[in-house]
C-alpha cells in the first residue's frame, strides 16, 4: 500500500524495524489488524438517524467516505465512465481535433482539457489528463461552449441532479450541529465536472498518478471505475480505496476544514500510478466561483476558548490561491489567523 518513492512529501528518517515490530506485538491484534479500510456507508439502511452518525464518524475520522445503496442506476454509472474514456478521452488529439480545439490552460474557460492545470507551478508532473466541464449555467458560455455533443449535456445533468443529492446526504452527517451546513448554504451541488484519466503507465515505479494534495472545496464526490490507484491518508499510512461497482466516493474539502474551525479536517489522498489501464474518475467539485459571500469559521462554532482559526476568505480567491502554490500543497495553513 505505501510507496515512498511514490510520495513528494515523505521525510527521511531512517526507518526502525525493530521499533515497529514492537509496536505490533504490543496491538496484539496480528497482521490483520494492520488492514484499515475505508469507511463503506449503505444508504439503504433503514435507521436514518444510523446512517447520518455512521457519516459524521466517517467524516471525523477519515475525511473521506465510499456510497453505497444510492439512487443512481449503475447503468449511468456505467454510461458515463464509458463516455469519457471512449468518446473523449481514448480518441486522438492534436490540432484539427476535439482535444485539440479544448486544450487550454484558461480556467475560466467553461469546458476544457490539459493534462495537469498546474504543470507550471507544481513541482510534480502527473501522470494525468483531464476534461473540465463547468456545469453551472450562470458561468458566462457555459452552454455555449459544450461541444454540440448531447452526451456531455447529458453527463452534466446526471450529475448534477444525482452528486447534488449525494451532498447533501453527506452535509447532513458531516455537521456536528446538525442543520448549520444549510442554513450556511455553504454548498449547492456540483458545479464543475473532473473527468480525469490514466492511462497504463510503462514505468509506474516512477511515476505518480496524482500527486498527493487535499480537495480547496467543501466536498468532492467522485466516482471511479474498477481499476483501483486511489489512496487516502489515514493515521500515517496511505489506505486503498477499493473499487466498489457503482459506489460514489465523498472526499472532505478545505473549505468545509475552515468553516468548520478545524470540526473536521480535509483529508490528503493521490491516485498511485499502475500499468494496468486506462483508469477513469470523474469528480463532481463545487466551485462556489460566482459566490459573493466571505467564507470564515461559522460563528456558532465560536467561543472565548474555541477563538476563529481561519480567515474569511471568497471561494474564489481561495481557489485560486491553490492554483497558485499547485497541488500537493496544503493552501488552508496560509489562511490561518
Ligand atoms: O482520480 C481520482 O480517483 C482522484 C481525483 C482527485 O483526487 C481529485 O480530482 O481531486
Amino acid at each position: 500500500m505505501f510507496n515512498p518513492s511514490q510520495d513528494t512529501n515523505v521525510s527521511s528518517s531512517v526507518y526502525d524495524g525493530r521499533a515497529a515490530l514492537q509496536e505490533l506485538d504490543a496491538t496484539k491484534s496480528g497482521v490483520r489488524g494492520l488492514v484499515q479500510s475505508v469507511p463503506v456507508i449503505d444508504l439503504r439502511e433503514v435507521d436514518h438517524a444510523a446512517v447520518v452518525a455512521n457519516v459524521r464518524r466517517a467524516a471525523a475520522d477519515w475525511g473521506l467516505f465510499q456510497v453505497t445503496g444510492h439512487s443512481v442506476p449503475q447503468e449511468l454509472v456505467a454510461a458515463a465512465q464509458s463516455m469519457v474514456r471512449t468518446l473523449f478521452h481514448d480518441a486522438d488529439g492534436g490540432e484539427g481535433t476535439l482535444k485539440g480545439r479544448l486544450y487550454s490552460r484558461d480556467p475560466n474557460k467553461a469546458v476544457r482539457y490539459n493534462t495537469n492545470f498546474d504543470s507550471f507551478e507544481s513541482p510534480v508532473t502527473n501522470w494525468q489528463d483531464t476534461l473540465y466541464i463547468i456545469t453551472d449555467p450562470e458561468v458566462p458560455g457555459a452552454l455555449g461552449e459544450l461541444p454540440k455533443n448531447g452526451r456531455v449535456l447529458w453527463l452534466r445533468k446526471t450529475f448534477e441532479a444525482h452528486a447534488g443529492y449525494l451532498v447533501r446526504i453527506a452535509i447532513r452527517g458531516t455537521w456536528p450541529q446538525g442543520k448549520l451546513l444549510g442554513r450556511h448554504r455553504l454548498q449547492s451541488g456540483p458545479d464543475m465536472l473532473a473527468c480525469h484519466y490514466y492511462p497504463p503507465c510503462p514505468e509506474p515505479e516512477h511515476a505518480i498518478g496524482m500527486v498527493r494534495h487535499s480537495d480547496w472545496g467543501f466536498l468532492t464526490v467522485l466516482l471511479q471505475d474498477q481499476i483501483g490507484g486511489l489512496q487516502v491518508l489515514h493515521n500515517d499510512t496511505w489506505v486503498d480505496v477499493v473499487p466498489i461497482p457503482g459506489a460514489f466516493v465523498v472526499i472532505l474539502g478545505d473549505m468545509l476544514q475552515m468553516v468548520s474551525n478545524d470540526n473536521f479536517t480535509s483529508c490528503e489522498h493521490r491516485v498511485v500510478a499502475k500499468r494496468t489501464g486506462p483508469r477513469v474518475s470523474i469528480a463532481s467539485i463545487p466551485t462556489q466561483a460566482g459566490s459573493t459571500r466571505n467564507y470564515g469559521p461559522v460563528k456558532e462554532l465560536l467561543s472565548h476558548t474555541r477563538p476563529p482559526l481561519y480567515k474569511e476568505t471568497l471561494a474564489s480567491v481561495y481557489r485560486k490561491h491553490c492554483a497558485s502554490i499547485g497541488l500537493g500543497n496544503k493552501g488552508v495553513h496560509d489562511f490561518q489567523i
